[in-house]
């Protein structure tokens, strides 16, 4: 009865403004019966009486409650739809153990719905929390129309993006290639003492195989191709701002969400927004390295279904890992965070001895307030990607979610496990 089919014959709404998330909601219902004759039939009775739409069920031994059966099923929750609520009501009195997974969670005890399968990630495109052609007053480009115009142009090539398909070509205007070519040409000169030994060994195989030189913007399309080859990682096109618990949702799946436009080029040594010279010179050649790519899926994993504050301490950790995190190799300090491999005033700043630079200890990094447009005023050390994700896994560990979820690289599907 999966009816996940479908999904990609309903017409999907291609709306710039943040889409209502609750108007029309997939939900997901984890709940056990004990095992005897007619206990699914019962239960999926109360869906048919109320009318409920079934996307998706799936079945297993409990392992909570040993000779219970556990159901997982996706539901069509339409909002204000009082037939849903009766529906989950009778459902809930039915059974032994009963779970919600929504997007609206703000009743405690709802689990806040995340991804199942990598398709699901579509879903994403229309909920950004800001995007180019609306730039702030203060942005650079707010005044420069040309700059505006093209910003939509990149936004809408993410907005009508769907798995699977190759990311459209972008041709770059001679400006552009022009500003990429200011940030390639200095920061190249920084890479070789101040990046960290997994960016300098993949770096030339992106200028070999990805189109990486001065006079050249790469395609997100080659790039992705290649590191799908590296580590199974892939680009998915955004027109701006995800949320943390989506942005980091796309990580569980081995996905990245990068942005395609460039900085205005008024100011091209640091910009505080992620572009193109962000995605590609800074993250792209970490991605390619497999015990980075395993450490950033962990984060990813980690949040599916966490709660909001821990949410924020996920991002938190990713912000002082991912971003601008620094580590040890043969004594000395090296950059690996994106935002400082891409912004040539950071990657210098960042090894002088004006920051704070503390060991790398999720439980305490988590909680560090960091400022967003400015240099970093403490960095984070790794004493290496393998022990980092080591300390992730331990960390996510505390927590609090009724269940824990597995990656099948078969399927790219997350599994949810019903012991912790
Ligand atoms: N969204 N598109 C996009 N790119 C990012 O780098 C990004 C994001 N949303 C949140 C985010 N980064 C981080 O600051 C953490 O909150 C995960
Ligand atoms: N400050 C970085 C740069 O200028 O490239 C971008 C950081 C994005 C989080
Ligand atoms: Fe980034």
């Amino acid at each position: 009865m999966d009816a996940s089919f479908k999904d990609t014959q309903v017409p999907r709404k291609l709306s710039y403004i943040m889409d209502n998330p609750t108007s029309s909601n997939r939900e997901i219902l984890l709940f056990s019966m004990k095992e005897e004759v007619g206990a699914l039939a019962r239960a999926l009775k109360i869906f048919e009486d109320n009318k409920v739409n079934l996307l998706h069920i799936e079945s297993r031994s409990s392992k909570r409650s040993i000779g219970d059966y556990e159901f997982i099923v996706e539901i069509d929750n339409v909002t204000g739809e009082p037939n849903v609520t009766k529906a989950i009501e009778g459902l809930r009195e039915q059974s032994a153990y009963f779970q919600i997974i929504s997007r609206d969670h703000k009743d405690e005890g709802t689990i806040p719905w995340f991804p199942g399968r990598i398709q699901d990630l579509d879903r994403f495109a229309n909920q950004i929390l800001s995007y180019g052609s609306e730039l702030d007053s203060d942005h650079p480009g707010f005044t420069d129309t040309v700059y505006r115009a093209r910003r939509k142009e990149f936004a809408d090539i993410a907005f009508h993006y769907k798995y699977g398909q190759p990311i459209p070509r972008v041709e770059y205007t001679p400006e552009e290639v022009e500003t990429w070519g200011t940030i390639y040409r200095q920061l190249t000169k920084l890479y070789p003492t101040h990046a960290c030994r997994e960016f300098n060994h993949n770096f030339p195989l992106l200028i070999e195989n990805c189109g990486y030189k001065e006079d050249n913007i790469p395609q997100l399309q080659d790039i992705s191709e290649f590191l799908h080859d590296s580590t199974g990682f892939t680009l998915r096109p955004v027109a701006g701002l995800l949320s943390s618990r989506d942005f980091l949702a796309g990580l569980a799946f081995r996905v990245f969400h990068s942005t395609q436009y460039i900085r205005h080029g008024s100011c091209p040594l640091y910009t505080p927004e992620p572009d193109i010279c962000h995605e590609l010179l800074g993250h792209v050649p970490l991605f390619a390295d497999p015990e980075f790519a395993q450490f950033s899926q962990e984060i990813g994993l980690a949040s599916l279904g966490a709660p909001d504050d821990f949410i924020e301490r996920l991002a938190t950790c990713y912000w002082f890992t991912v971003e601008y995190g620094m580590c040890r190799q043969g004594g000395e300090l090296k950059a690996y965070g994106a935002g400082l491999l891409s912004s040539f005033g950071e990657l210098e700043y960042c090894l002088t001895d004006k920051p704070e630079i503390r060991p790398f200890e999720p439980s305490k990094t988590a909680l560090q307030k960091y400022p967003i447009t400015q240099y970093q005023p403490v960095y984070y050390v790794a004493e290496s990607f393998e022990d980092a994700k080591e300390k992730m896994i331990a960390y996510a560990k505390t927590i609090p979610r009724p269940f824990s979820v597995r990656y099948n690289p078969y399927t790219l599907n997350v599994e949810i496990l019903n012991s912790k």
